[in-house]
């Protein structure tokens, strides 16, 4: 085993690690008191390069075995694996990965939506019959004269299909653009049931199965797909059904919403269904009592990373701040609990709570932390869990030691944007239609769409990327859609205000005052993303702007991603036809045949592209190229130069936010 690199304690200035200002100022008291946090850790553990490249295979015992990356060719491995099976099978474990992680969450939020159609949790109960009606229309489920019951246990029936048929399509298939649908059932990528294609894919990347990195990548296409257009739109569907679909909503983001005279409990993980029963705890009177009676003036709730995201977008909860604040935000000392479910949950939590008495709970059964007491959530008894989190955080606060410090900066801004309220915004009351939005872009005042999403990755200065890549693109009158730890980036750095718009260049600034909206809307969890591919089927349903998705001048963006998930999602992107550019780092040697097929040869089959800069100008600049070049193609280019944002522009601008 190699040696470690560690102990180099060279000082680094905490304004080059985050723009968050909270975050460093919290980074800088970590500092003080000797605590250490992920930016520490990443600073003191190089990248190990050869996995930086992909250049390496595990997958079993005559290796592990190291090609060398600056020759890439020149060896393969014991088996005979050349590079570009190596790098195919260790992207595609990472599509399973992310797809086995959505999908999962997925079937919890369905198996969840089981009971509570079956009448067998009565602690849940379905908020948004529109929806479930709009959603059971849109798989061929009649609804007319039917109960409600007898349509929620159809389509309960439909959707577990997403996840366990074994032949045919996956029933969100039906919402595919028919000319994107062609495009997969000629290359045979359109998912069976994200079960089967999760199995099929690690089959294929184990030794000895699928050596042709072409023919990999298009089972990492068709896993990414039921990923997608699966699992995470079955889960954004129904938690939409179960707990209310977003509409606009004036929020608070930020460790400003922290409050020093109450009991602050943080809810950090992806299940809404842990979050919205924390929410009836925190009301039930007995505890608001219990509290009181400790000395605080009442329990404040708020969210992190993406359930906090979706919290954030369908009530207007409180959000405190993204992946890379997560330890920060315990060395306020001002946490009484956090309570986390599953993915994105950094184990050196564990020890940050640790040294500041914070009780850090794991709740899920699939998430345990070693050293973390945990208290199970049980959906059919969901109080138990979040009543005694209250219980423990009230006790946390009466024994409050050491001193507050709570940095006091909030932002204000707008969430909530489901792609029906798009439709309904744009449309009018009378007659919901992405009529208004296609008209735009068709007159040239919206250049195009870009979805900016993901985490942020403390190998990039926190929140930077993603605040300048926004920046830059709705100068360029590109109206941005946003979820996750990316949404909640820009809204700490004031964009999602419809003042904001004064930020836009000329075209989009009149559609967001026209509309009274930000230039910027956050649709929620990463989950949500498929309300992003929803709105692009939308766009081309509607007319005028090309038959398939493929065809949108419409762009992507990871601009600091770290998860396996980010990866699954930027493929299920680009087999839907979407250019998409991640920022950091990419898991590929350049210049190899498979590099060339996913940064070029899939776009020449019909699908999107990858590409790949951490700077984030040139990401504007090669997501707004390829923009016009979809305009040029449908015949929209009368459009205009590309406006460069100077440095005293960019001054102006970080004053008006
Ligand atoms: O699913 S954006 S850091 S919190 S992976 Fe994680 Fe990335 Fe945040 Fe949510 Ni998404
Ligand atoms: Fe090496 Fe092949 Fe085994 Fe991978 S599968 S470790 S390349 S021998």
């Amino acid at each position: 085993m190699e040696k470690e690199e560690s102990g180099s304690k060279k000082p680094v200035n905490i304004k080059d690690l985050t723009i968050c200002e909270a975050t460093a100022r919290m980074l800088e008291k970590a500092r003080r008191d000797g605590v250490e946090t992920a930016f520490d850790r990443a600073l003191n553990m190089k990248a190990c390069p050869i996995g930086a490249d992909s250049a390496c295979c595990k997958h079993c015992a005559m290796g592990p075995c190291r090609l060398n990356s600056r020759d890439p060719y020149g060896k393969v491995g014991v088996c005979g694996a050349t590079i570009d099976t190596i790098m195919a099978r260790n992207f595609g474990r990472m599509v399973a990965a992310g797809a086995a992680c959505h999908n999962d969450h997925g079937m919890a939020m369905l198996a969840l939506f089981r009971e509570v159609a079956n009448g067998n949790n009565e602690d849940y109960k379905i908020k948004d019959p529109h929806k479930l009606e709009d959603v059971a229309r849109s798989v061929g489920i009649e609804v007319e004269g039917r109960s409600i019951k007898e349509i929620a246990l159809d389509l309960y029936k439909e959707l577990e299909r997403t996840y366990t048929q074994v032949e045919g399509e996956i029933p969100f298939a039906k919402r595919v653009p028919e000319k994107t649908l062609e495009t997969w059932r000629k290359h045979g990528i359109v998912p069976r049931g994200a079960m089967r294609e999760i199995m099929e894919l690690m089959n294929r990347t184990h030794m000895g199965v699928d050596q042709h990195y072409e023919n990999l990548t298009k089972q990492c296409s068709r896993t990414a797909l039921a990923d997608g257009w699966g699992g995470s739109m079955v889960a954004t569907e129904i938690c939409d059904i179960l707990f209310g679909t977003p509409t606009p909503v004036s929020a608070e983001v930020n460790m400003g919403v922290l409050k020093e005279s109450e009991v602050n409990i943080i809810i950090h993980g992806h299940e809404p269904n842990l979050f919205e029963s924390m929410l009836v705890s925190v009301n039930e009177p007995s505890l608001v009592q219990a509290a009181k009676d400790a000395g605080a003036k009442g329990i404040n709730l708020v969210g992190m990373c993406c359930s906090g995201a979706e919290m954030l977008s369908r009530h207007g909860i409180p959000h405190a701040g993204n992946f890379m604040s997560t330890e920060a935000i315990l060395v306020t000392g001002a946490v009484d609990a956090m309570a986390v479910d599953i993915q994105c949950i950094k184990q050196g939590l564990v020890k940050v709570a640790e040294c500041y008495n914070t009780y850090l709970f794991t709740t899920n059964p699939r998430c345990h932390i070693e050293g973390a007491p945990h208290i199970e959530f049980n959906e059919h008894d969901p109080r138990a869990c979040t009543d005694e989190i209250v219980i423990k955080a009230i006790t946390r606060f009466k024994n409050r030691k050491a001193p507050i410090d709570i940095p006091n900066i909030k932002n204000i801004g707008i969430h909530g944007f489901s792609h029906e309220y798009i439709n309904y915004m744009l449309g009018g009351t009378f007659r919901g239609s992405y009529t208004p939005l296609n008209d735009n872009i068709i007159n040239g005042r919206i250049r195009g769409v870009a979805g900016v999403v993901g985490c942020t990755n403390p190998r990039v200065r926190q929140d930077w990327v993603h605040v300048e890549l926004v920046k830059e693109l709705i100068k360029n009158d590109v109206l941005v859609l946003q979820t996750g730890c990316s949404q909640i980036a820009l809204a700490k750095a004031g964009l999602y205000t419809p003042e904001a718009a004064c930020l836009a260049g000329p075209g989009l600034r009149e559609v967001c005052e026209t509309v009274g909206m930000p230039p910027v809307l956050g649709m929620g969890s990463c989950v949500d993303n498929s309300r992003i591919l929803v709105a692009a089927s939308q766009m081309v349903k509607e007319g005028g702007l090309g038959n398939s998705i493929a065809d949108l001048p419409v762009a992507g963006a990871a601009p600091e991603w770290m998860s396996e998930k980010a990866i699954c999602i930027g493929q299920y992107f680009v087999a839907s036809g979407v250019y998409t550019v991640f920022g950091v780092t990419f898991p590929i040697i350049e210049n190899t045949k498979f590099h060339k097929l996913l940064f070029e040869g899939l776009e020449q089959q019909g699908f999107g592209k990858w590409g790949f800069t951490p700077d984030p100008y040139e990401m504007a600049k090669m997501m707004i190229a390829h923009i016009d070049k979809k305009r040029k193609a449908l015949g929209l280019d009368k459009g205009k130069e590309r406006v460069l944002v100077d440095m005293a522009a960019r001054r102006e601008m970080s004053a008006a936010a």
